[in-house]
């Protein structure tokens, strides 16, 4: 069963009824530009045909209900409000309650509702299952009460939820892509002004992610190690995000400057540049430049910004040599495990689909897992 079939079955389990609407919202791979979110800068992601499915009906009261088809058919059962509790014992349904919530702050005229989630982006992958929740959870709030809230705020209101109710200190990359997502496209989002150009895929093009299966461990006191040090590097060059500097000016200021906290802003500057370049090598299907600067990225990973983990190292050296020079693979997501992504000819996938298959293992011992994406388009009813 698919995941909106799922959603459909658990919905009629659990209230006994046909879900009024069905709402969906996709998970999401990122190209390049990592990190760069929370520095005002650059990110090139595209949204991914794995997601999370919602089957819902309006109440006429202010009673939520949401039961999970991936956690067993847990219900979950809360009221509007502005301060709804936290549940300690079952992480999933706060991802819900912020949203609910953070819907309730911005004033919008919200009821209650029977929702049933089911998904299939891969948990703890790097691929932005909880963003694709979030998101799904605003929308459905959305379609069942025509709610005024464009792509970009319920973007917005989704990484409030995880900021604020969730509590981690994530950018806007993962629900804006998830919210504003375009068919065939990857959107070269300016994470300062919100601007996302989309970027045509060329159609021979290759999207292959490769699950390492390296649990995620330290993400989040990583992930908040590294916002605070780009920080600190923003108030050392006297501007508000690293994304106002470029190269020259991080040589020519960096005296005084921690050398740790200089290799992280050295990525974040570089970053936002090949970020740039590639949106421009790909809408030019320009592969030999998109593989460079995909190898240059994830060597500043690995190098400056320190996210990376050894067996991911090694599974983009194998996809790197595996595709050759016309393409490229890198690491994706907020690191220390997940997936790498990789971009090649659509006649190249079985001979690389092969060579990483043989030549990969986990420290567990697992098999990598391998999945060749189509764009998708952001959420939306159905
Ligand atoms: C995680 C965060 F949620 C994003 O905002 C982004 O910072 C990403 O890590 C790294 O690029 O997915």
């Amino acid at each position: 069963m698919n995941p909106r079939e799922r959603a459909d079955e658990t919905f009629r389990a659990a209230f006994g009824v046909e879900p009024m609407l069905r709402v969906h919202a996709p998970g999401r791979v990122n190209l390049i530009g990592e990190h760069t979110d929370y520095n005002d800068g650059f990110v090139l992601p595209c949204a991914i045909d794995f997601g999370t499915r919602i089957a819902a009906r309006p109440r006429d009261d202010d009673q939520v209900q949401i039961v999970a088809a991936d956690y067993d058919g847990a219900i979950d059962r809360f009221r509007l409000g502005p301060a709804i509790p936290h549940r300690e014992d079952a992480a999933w349904a706060n991802y819900a309650r912020g949203m609910v919530q953070m819907l309730v702050a911005r004033g919008l005229p919200l009821r209650g509702a029977d929702l049933a989630v089911a998904g299939d982006v891969p948990q703890g992958a790097g691929l932005s299952s909880s963003a694709s929740f979030e998101v799904a959870v605003g929308q459905a709030f959305k379609s069942l009460y025509a709610l005024d809230l464009d792509p970009t705020a319920l973007a917005l209101t989704a990484q409030r939820a995880e900021n604020e109710f969730v509590g981690c200190n994530c950018g806007i990359m993962d629900q804006l892509i998830s919210a504003r997502g375009e068919a065939g496209h990857a959107l070269l989002i300016d994470c300062r002004s919100l601007d996302a150009r989309p970027v045509p895929l060329p159609p021979d093009l290759a999207v292959m992610i490769v699950h390492s299966h390296v649990k995620r461990g330290l993400v989040g006191s990583e992930y908040n190690t590294r916002r605070r040090q780009c920080e600190a590097a923003a108030r050392h060059y006297g501007v508000a995000a690293l994304r106002d500097i470029d190269l020259a000016r991080l040589e020519a200021g960096k005296a005084g400057l921690d050398e740790v906290v200089y290799r992280r802003a050295r990525h974040i500057v570089t970053e936002n540049a090949r970020t740039q370049a590639a949106a421009t090598a790909l809408a030019g299907g320009d592969l030999a430049a998109l593989g460079l600067l995909m190898g240059a990225s994830h060597a500043s990973m690995r190098d400056d910004f320190e996210i990376t983990v050894p067996a991911v190292d090694r599974l983009v050296e194998i996809l790197q040599q595996a595709i050759g020079p016309q393409g490229g693979a890198r690491m994706t997501g907020g690191g220390f495990g997940g997936c790498a992504v990789g971009l090649l000819p659509r006649e190249r996938v079985a001979a690389v689909r092969a060579a990483v298959e043989s030549g990969y293992r986990a420290p567990g011992g697992e098999a990598p897992t391998v999945w060749v994406c189509r764009a998708s388009a952001g959420a939306g009813e159905g």
